[in-house]
């Protein structure tokens, strides 16, 4: 049951509703797949609703969600935030949203079609039915894979987390991946105020910090496709975070307590959004 109002009338919604599933989508600039990504979602039936995080998209993705919203009146919510943040801090405003409101199992999700609307059912079971706590949408185990990526990024994402691994030793094959279920407790467990990275990084901490906090992580084999529309927000930046992000995450967890200060003891404030300066700061 939400233990807050999405919708003023909410005690009516709730009655009906059952807050278990929500896809955050992340947006910047999707004015191509938005509407086709929210009508494959609601078209599998299966009461996932949809939280739509836009930076302020200048080509005007967050009216064409607007415009949705009449249809799907209930399930369909949009968070605006003025200009580009990032992704990572897009995610941890839409998982706090998320956990506010009461919901159960918790999906990250690309909007240009990489990720197949179709995979959401199987990364949900492993978590209800197959005992994950996380369920990583997964390249890069046995029956995943990517297809048309050009041969740059699958060498990037691939060495990314074999790096990854290799300075970590997190049990992790898709390290950098972004289709991923969270149960609900996870997030509540995560001080989520103390991760702030924006890209690769960003996914990369959240399964790092779910590990630390001896969460159970499961792989799902999933078909990455490369986008056939719009274009890619990657730059060198995000490269440089996640380099140098995966050291720093080695580092405090070596000689800092990083288990303690990943552990949400206080509960983390409300939906902050960084200034834009301090997100663009952290990609130069
Ligand atoms: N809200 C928000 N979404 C972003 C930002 N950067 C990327 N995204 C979204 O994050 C998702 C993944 O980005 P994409 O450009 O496809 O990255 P790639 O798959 O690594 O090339 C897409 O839905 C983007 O629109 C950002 O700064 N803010
Ligand atoms: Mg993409």
């Amino acid at each position: 049951m939400c233990k807050k109002p999405l919708l003023k009338n909410c005690t009516f919604v709730s009655t009906l509703l059952d807050l278990e599933k929500i896809v955050i989508i992340p947006t910047y600039n999707e004015k191509e797949n938005i509407a086709n990504i929210i009508q494959a979602i609601f078209s599998l039936k299966e009461n996932f609703y949809i939280l739509v995080i836009d930076d302020s998209s200048p080509d005007g993705t967050a009216q064409i969600v607007r415009d949705l919203q009449s249809t799907y009146p209930s399930q369909l919510y949009l968070e605006e935030r003025k200009g580009k943040l990032g992704l990572g801090t897009a995610y941890i405003y839409g998982f706090k949203w998320a956990v506010e409101k009461g919901f159960r199992y918790i999906f990250e999700m690309d909007a240009d079609f990489s990720h197949n609307p179709k995979d959401l059912r199987r990364l949900y079971e492993a978590c209800k039915m197959g005992g994950a706590e996380v369920a990583i949408g997964s390249r890069y185990i046995k029956g995943g894979g990517t297809v048309n990526w050009p041969k740059d990024r699958i060498f990037l994402s691939k060495g990314g987390s074999l790096y990854t691994r290799l300075i970590t030793w997190m049990p992790v094959k898709d390290t950098t991946a972004g289709f991923v279920c969270y149960k609900k407790e996870v997030l509540e467990a995560i001080n989520l105020d103390e991760i702030k990275f924006l890209g690769y990084a960003f996914q990369i901490e959240m399964k790092f910090a779910a590990w630390k906090l001896r969460f159970k992580i499961k792989e799902v084999p999933i078909i990455f496709e490369d986008r056939k529309y719009g274009v890619s927000k990657m730059h060198k930046g995000i490269v440089k975070e996640g380099i140098l992000g995966v050291l720093k995450l080695r580092w405090y967890s070596l000689f800092k307590d990083y288990h303690n200060r990943v552990k949400n003891n206080n509960g983390s404030s409300e939906f902050p959004s960084p200034s834009r300066e301090e997100a663009l700061a952290k990609t130069k």
